[in-house]
């Protein structure tokens, strides 16, 4: 049996609308135990990692030597513990829950989960998130945390961001749809692959995520995925920071995290950017609950 430990990450540091700190509750509250035990796998809830409140904190106390990256001595922290929480979560044998918490939780997850292996990345998302400290229109670090963990740019030397074993080629996009220009360039440059919107309209989401699974997964150990809410279409997803217009269905979101589940690659997994602040009658995270149950198994037959 599998088995998932939970590992909440109350962080809204990595963007500026507060209310995502509060996702690991709302998430929970919305039965994640109870949906994941459907799922037939065994649950663990290691709890939230403790996250100082951001107004307790000056959000320019360090920054890089260039460029803009807000709450960054925090970020470290947290991805510091979170790494650690993940990397013996998977050499226990179980499969790490992450839930955000804002995106850059993901930097945290990924140094993790690469410590001890190669790993390949699915990013289902409307944003990049690669963005680096000068290019970042907002400073914010929940859109940087993949060129954070590839080590690019002015966060090749930050040690405690960069996830060595984790290279470009086994990352993949699914759904993109929201780019900054200089991001846009990054990403036509790099060896990721990028599935957009477009792209899911046109091959649909079945050829589209298992291309993704299987580019991510090709000669590595096993596959981190990472779910931002505003990958969905904000009709359904309304509980998130930056909704855009345009994103996928109940049933693509459902049918791609099932395909995660049958692939039986998944190492690691995070949920974030839930902000029930925003949300409607907790339906966001009602909605993450249920995506998490379809990547570890739940079936409806
Ligand atoms: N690309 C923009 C906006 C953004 C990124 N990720 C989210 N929003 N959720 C930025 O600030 O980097
Ligand atoms: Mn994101
Ligand atoms: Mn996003």
């Amino acid at each position: 049996m599998t088995a998932v430990h939970i590992i909440g990450v109350p962080t809204d540091y990595g963007q500026d609308r507060r209310g995502v700190d509060m996702g690991p509750s709302a998430i929970r509250y919305a039965g994640l135990a109870r949906e994941l035990a459907a799922a037939g796998v065994e649950v663990e809830d290691a709890g939230d990692l403790p996250v100082p409140r951001a107004e307790e904190r000056d959000p320019d106390y360090r920054t890089p030597s260039e460029g803009n990256a807000k709450f960054l001595r925090e970020t470290e922290d947290v991805s510091d513990r979170l790494a650690d929480a993940v990397a013996d979560t998977v050499a226990d044998g179980a499969t790490p829950l992450v839930l955000g918490g804002d995106h850059s939780v993901a930097i945290g997850s990924l140094r993790g989960s690469a410590r001890d292996a190669d790993v390949g990345a699915v990013w289902f998302d409307a944003h990049g998130d690669y963005n680096t400290p000068t290019t970042s229109p907002s400073g914010n670090v929940h859109g940087m945390p993949l060129a954070a963990a590839l080590g690019h740019a002015e966060w090749a030397g930050v040690e405690w961001a960069n996830a060595p074993r984790l290279r470009e080629e086994n990352v993949v996009y699914v759904g993109l749809r929201a780019l900054d220009d200089t991001e846009r360039a990054a990403i036509r440059g790099s060896e990721m692959t990028a599935y957009t919107m477009s792209d899911i309209d046109e091959r649909g989401i079945t050829d589209v995520v298992e291309a993704a699974i299987t580019v991510a997964g090709d000669g590595v150990d096993g596959v981190h995925v990472s779910l931002d809410l505003d990958w969905l279409d904000p009709g359904i997803a309304p509980g998130v920071g930056t909704p855009v217009r345009g994103g996928v269905t109940y049933r693509e979101a459902h049918y791609a995290m099932e395909r995660v589940a049958e692939s039986d690659v998944l190492r690691s997994m995070e949920v974030v950017e839930v902000n029930p602040v925003l949300d409607e009658h907790n339906e966001t995270a009602e909605l993450a609950t249920e995506l998490a149950a379809s990547a570890f198994g739940k079936r409806i037959l």
